[in-house]
C-alpha cells in the first residue's frame, strides 16, 4: 500500500535532479512471488541542478544488497525511497531487490496477468521495480536482461542477444523511466513490417496469447497506417529496428507508448468482425495511432515533469484526431469529439474537479490524466492551428521536433516555439493552460446600412481556487448565410482577446443569418437566444457540417427543456426539419445517424442546473422517452426505408462507408423498437453476422425488456470470450430502465464470472450503472450505494482504477438536496474507510470540497 499522507507537489517548487544518468543496466529474474531486479547505474553530477542529498525513488521494495562503486552500502530506507552519501564526482550505483509480480493488483509496476509478466510504469510505477530517480526529466539509455523460462522476453528498444532462459535488449534513445517495460510469456504473435520512408525496414508484432492470433490483422494494419500517415502528415519516422505491441487482459487504461514496446488493454486491440463492434475497429485504430505518434509527441520529446502532462496528451490526442479525420470522415469525427468533450471534460470543468489544462498541484499524478489534460488539451491546440493557419502550424511543428528532440520539455518551450515560428505573442493565449473553467460566451447582432455587427462577451465562471478569470484569446469561426439559404460570407475566423468585442462585416444586401462557432472552433458554452425559425434555417442550410448539427442539437434541447419544466409536448416542427435531412441519401449515413441521436440525459441535468433548474432524472429520462417515442410515431412511415437503405450486403468491413450505414440503421433500429415491441430488433439479433448488428439488436431487446431469450443465446453464445462477456455485463446495466439498472448491476456481481479484480470486467458494471443515469441517480439511493460499496471494496486491490471511477461523483451538487445528501454520505462513507489510498483520498477529498 502506498504511503497515503497527503503531501501537495506544486509545479512552482520544480527543481532539476542532482545527477544526470549516463545509462542504465536492468537484470531482471523473474519469479511470481520473488523477482530479483539488479541495476547498474552511472551516475554524473548534473552541473544545472542546485545542491541536494542523493535520493532515489522505491515504494514495496525489499532491498538485497546496494553498492557504490563495488563497495557495499546501507541507505536510509523511507517508505517513498532511500536516501545515502554519495561521492562528489561520477559513480557506479548497484542495487539489487526483491518484488512479487504475482500480488501486485494494483497493475502498477511489475505485475502478472493471465500467467504473463507485464509492466506499467507511468506515471510513477517504476519506483515499484527498484530504486531510481523516477521522474521525467531523468532520461538514460536502458539495457536490459531479462531471465526467465518464458518463450517470449520482450523490452524497449532493439533485442541485441538471447538464449536458453535469457534474452537482452538495448535502446539507445535515452528515455525517461516511465517509458520503461517488459513483457515475458507464452505469446504469440502476429507479425508484419513496414518500410519508412528513408528504406529503413521495421519489424512489426503484436503479441497476444495463444487463442487470440486471428485478432491481430485489424490493429496491425491500423499500425501501419499510422506509420506512414505520420511521415507524410508531420515528417515523422520511425527510429528503431523493431516494433512491438502487446494486448494485455488487466490494464488501468487503454494502452501505453513505452518505447518500441507499447502494451495495450486487450480491449483496444484486439478486435474481429464477430467479436467487435464498429465503435471498437475506430476507437482500436485510434489509439494504436495515439501510441505511435507518442514515439515523437512523449518519448523523444517528452515532459520535464509530470504538470506538463498535456504537452504529450493534448497534441497526441490531437495528432490521432486529425488521423481518424483522414482515415474516415472528418465532419463526422468532429462531431463526435465533441459529444464527447461536453460528456466529459464540461462536467469536470464544471464541478469540483475542475483544474487547468496543465495542473499547478497534485497529490496524486494518477488522478489528472483527465478529460482536461487530454481532450481540452487537444482543442487548445486546435485552437493555436487556427489562429496562426495550417501553413504556420506546419512550420511551428518543425520547428518544435528540430529544437526539442531528446528534451524534457515545458508548455513554455511549446509556445516559445510557436512564437518564434510566427512572431505571434502568445502571452495571452498561454491562458488556456493556466485558466480552468469553461468560459461562456454570448452574443448579440446589429444590422444597418449593409453592415452586419456581432458582438461577444466572455465569461468563465468561478472555479475551484479561481474566483477571478481574465479574458481569453477565442477563434471563433463564423459563416453567413442570406435568407434564401445562400452562403454569403464563407467561413472567417474571429479572433476575440476582450471581455467584449464587435466584428463588423459590410456590403451586405440584406440582414444575413450567422453560423457562429462553425465546427465548434473553440471549446465554450455558447448562449445564444435564437428563435426556432433560425435554427431550423440553419439545420436546412449551413454549410458547416458540425453547426447543421449543432442547430438540431439546440432544438432538441429546447423542446426537452419545455417538457421537462413545462410538461410541454415533442416539437414536432424540428421532427419534421430534422426529418428532411435524415432522409437525405446524398448526406453520409454516418452524419445522418449523429443527427438522429439525442443530448444525454446528464447533458440535460447539467443544462438545467445551468439554468438554474433543479434536475430530476426520472423526469429526464421520462422527456427523453417521450420524445424518442413520438419521432418514432412520426416516422413511423419512414423507419422501414430508411433501414432498407442503410442494410449492408457486402462482407463485413469496419471502414466509414459500411459502418456509417450500419451506424444509421441501427439508430432507425431503436426507434423501430419503440413501435414493434422488439420484432424487428430480435430478427436483427437472429441474422446477424457481426457484433454491430448483435449488439445493437441487443441492445434494443432490453430497452424493450424483451431481452431475456437474446441475452441468454449471447451468454451461450459468448462465454468463454472475456472481451465479448464485458459488453454483455455492460449493456443489461446500461441499457435497462432505470429502476432495474442498480437491482440488475448487484446481481450481476454476484456472478462467478464477475471477476472485479480485472478492470475491463469492473468498469462493465459499475461504469454502465454510473452511465444509466436514472438508474444510477435512483431516489433510494440504492445507486449511489452499491458504486460506494464496490469503490471502496477495489480501492483496496486497485486504487488508481479506484479514484478513477470516484468522478462520477463530480455532478453531486447538481442534483436535489435528498440526492445530494445521500451522495454526501457515500463520500464521506468512502473517506472514512481506514487505510485508504493516496489516490481515492485525494478524489473525495476534492468531490467534497
Ligand atoms: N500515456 C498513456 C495513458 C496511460 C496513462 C497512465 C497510465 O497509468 C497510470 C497508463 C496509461 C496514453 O496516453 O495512452
Ligand atoms: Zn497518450
Amino acid at each position: 500500500m502506498k504511503d497515503a499522507s497527503p503531501q501537495t507537489i506544486y509545479l512552482k517548487d520544480y527543481t532539476p535532479f542532482g545527477w544526470q544518468v549516463a545509462d542504465v543496466h536492468l537484470t531482471v529474474a523473474l519469479a511470481p512471488n520473488a523477482t530479483r531486479v539488479k541495476s547498474r547505474i552511472h551516475f554524473v553530477p548534473n552541473p544545472n541542478a542546485p545542491e541536494q542529498e542523493f535520493f532515489l525513488h522505491g515504494e514495496e521494495l525489499k532491498l538485497i544488497r546496494a553498492a557504490i562503486d563495488g563497495e557495499e552500502v546501507a541507505p536510509e530506507i523511507t517508505p517513498q525511497g532511500l536516501r545515502c552519501k554519495v561521492p562528489s564526482g561520477p559513480f557506479l550505483w548497484e542495487s539489487e531487490v526483491e518484488i512479487a509480480p504475482a500480488e501486485n493488483f494494483a497493475l502498477e509496476g511489475l505485475y502478472m496477468s493471465n500467467g504473463m509478466y507485464c509492466t506499467q510504469c507511468e506515471a510513477e510505477g517504476f519506483r515499484k521495480i527498484t530504486y531510481y530517480p523516477d521522474r521525467p526529466d531523468v532520461m538514460a539509455t536502458f539495457t536490459v536482461r531479462i531471465e526467465g523460462d518464458e518463450a517470449v522476453k520482450l523490452s524497449n528498444g532493439n533485442p541485441t542477444d538471447s538464449g536458453e532462459g535469457w534474452a537482452e535488449w538495448h535502446d539507445p534513445w535515452p528515455k525517461p523511466a516511465y517509458l520503461f517495460a517488459l513483457v515475458a510469456g507464452d505469446l504469440v504473435n502476429h507479425p508484419g513490417e513496414f518500410t519508412t520512408r528513408s528504406g529503413k525496414t521495421v519489424e512489426l508484432n503484436i503479441w497476444v496469447r495463444p487463442g487470440d492470433e486471428d485478432k491481430c490483422a485489424f490493429g496491425m494494419e491500423a499500425l501501419k497506417a499510422s506509420m506512414k500517415w505520420d511521415e507524410e502528415v508531420y515528417g515523422r519516422e520511425y527510429d528503431l529496428d523493431i516494433f512491438n505491441i502487446v494486448a494485455v487482459d488487466d490494464f488501468n487504461m487503454g494502452a501505453m507508448e513505452n518505447k518500441g514496446l507499447n502494451i495495450f488493454n486487450s480491449s483496444c486491440v484486439l478486435a474481429s468482425p464477430e467479436t467487435s463492434t464498429d465503435a471498437n475497429f475506430e476507437r482500436i485504430e485510434a489509439i494504436i495511432a495515439h501510441e505511435y505518434f507518442h514515439n515523437w509527441t512523449g518519448n523523444r520529446i517528452t515532459c520535464r515533469d509530470w504538470f506538463q502532462l498535456c504537452l504529450k496528451e493534448g497534441l497526441t490526442v490531437f495528432r490521432d484526431s486529425q488521423f481518424t479525420s483522414d482515415m474516415r470522415s472528418a465532419e463526422v469525427k468532429r462531431i463526435s469529439d465533441v459529444i464527447d468533450l461536453r460528456a466529459r471534460q464540461f462536467p469536470e470543468d464544471q464541478g469540483p474537479l475542475s483544474h487547468p489544462v496543465r495542473p499547478e498541484s497534485f497529490q496524486e499524478i494518477n488522478n489528472f490524466y483527465t478529460a482536461t489534460v487530454y481532450e481540452k488539451g487537444a482543442e487548445v491546440i486546435g485552437m493555436l492551428k487556427r489562429l496562426v493557419g495550417d501553413e504556420d502550424y506546419a512550420k511551428a511543428l518543425d520547428l518544435y521536433f528540430e529544437r526539442h528532440d531528446g528534451d524534457a520539455a515545458t508548455i513554455e518551450d511549446w509556445l516559445t516555439v510557436f512564437e518564434d515560428a510566427t512572431g505571434r505573442d502568445l502571452a495571452q493565449f498561454k491562458r488556456w493552460y493556466s485558466q480552468s473553467g469553461t468560459p461562456h460566451l454570448s452574443v448579440t447582432e446589429d444590422y444597418a446600412d449593409g453592415v452586419y455587427t456581432l458582438t461577444f462577451k466572455q465569461h468563465t465562471p468561478p472555479t475551484p481556487g479561481q474566483s477571478e478569470k481574465a479574458p481569453q484569446v477565442l477563434p471563433i469561426a463564423v459563416g453567413l448565410l442570406n435568407p434564401n439559404g445562400d452562403e454569403v460570407v464563407p467561413t472567417t475566423v474571429l479572433e476575440m482577446t476582450e471581455a467584449e468585442q464587435s466584428f463588423s462585416f459590410d456590403g451586405l444586401s440584406s440582414k444575413p443569418v450567422p453560423s457562429i462557432l462553425r465546427g465548434f472552433s473553440a471549446p465554450v458554452v455558447l448562449e445564444r437566444e435564437t428563435a426556432p425559425e433560425e435554427k431550423r434555417f440553419l439545420l436546412a442550410h449551413d454549410t458547416d457540417a458540425f453547426n447543421r448539427w449543432e442547430a438540431s442539437r439546440d432544438l432538441a434541447r429546447a423542446c426537452l427543456y419545455a417538457m421537462i419544466t413545462e410538461g410541454a409536448g415533442p416539437d414536432t416542427a424540428w421532427i419534421d426539419a430534422l426529418e428532411q435531412v435524415v432522409r437525405d441519401a446524398d448526406l453520409d449515413p454516418a452524419f445522418r445517424a449523429l443527427m438522429l441521436s439525442l443530448p444525454t440525459q446528464s447533458e440535460l441535468a447539467q443544462m438545467l442546473h445551468a439554468r438554474g433548474v433543479t434536475p430530476d432524472p426520472d423526469a429526464i429520462y421520462a422527456a427523453t422517452e417521450a420524445l424518442k417515442n413520438a419521432m418514432a410515431e412520426r416516422w413511423s412511415a419512414l423507419l422501414p426505408a430508411l433501414r432498407e437503405e442503410s442494410a449492408v450486403t457486402a462482407a463485413y468491413s469496419p471502414g466509414a462507408e459500411q459502418s456509417g450505414k450500419r451506424a444509421l440503421g441501427n439508430a432507425v433500429l431503436a426507434l423501430q423498437t419503440r413501435l414493434d415491441g422488439g420484432k424487428a430488433a430480435q430478427a436483427q439479433y437472429d441474422a446477424a453476422d457481426n457484433m454491430t448488428m448483435q449488439l445493437s439488436a441487443l441492445s434494443c431487446l432490453i430497452s424493450a425488456g424483451a431481452e431475456e431469450t437474446a441475452l441468454a443465446a449471447f451468454e451461450a453464445q459468448w462465454k468463454d470470450d472475456r472481451l465479448v462477456m464485458d459488453k454483455w455485463f455492460a449493456l443489461q446495466v446500461a441499457a435497462t430502465a432505470p429502476e432495474n439498472a442498480a437491482t440488475r448491476a448487484s446481481a450481476l456481481t454476484e456472478r462467478a464470472d464477475f471477476d472485479w479484480k480485472n478492470p475491463n470486467r469492473f468498469r462493465a458494471v459499475m461504469g454502465s450503472l454510473a452511465m444509466n443515469h436514472a438508474g444510477f441517480h435512483a431516489k433510494d439511493g440504492s445507486g449511489y450505494k452499491l458504486l460506494a460499496d464496490w469503490l471502496i471494496k477495489l480501492d483496496e486491490k486497485n486504487p488508481q482504477t479506484a479514484a478513477r471511477m470516484c468522478s462520477v461523483f463530480q455532478t453531486w451538487k447538481r442534483y436535489d438536496t435528498q440526492r445530494q445528501a445521500l451522495m454526501q454520505a457515500e463520500l464521506e462513507r468512502i473517506a472514512a474507510k481506514p487505510g485508504l489510498s493516496r489516490d481515492v483520498t485525494e478524489m473525495v477529498t476534492r468531490l467534497l470540497s
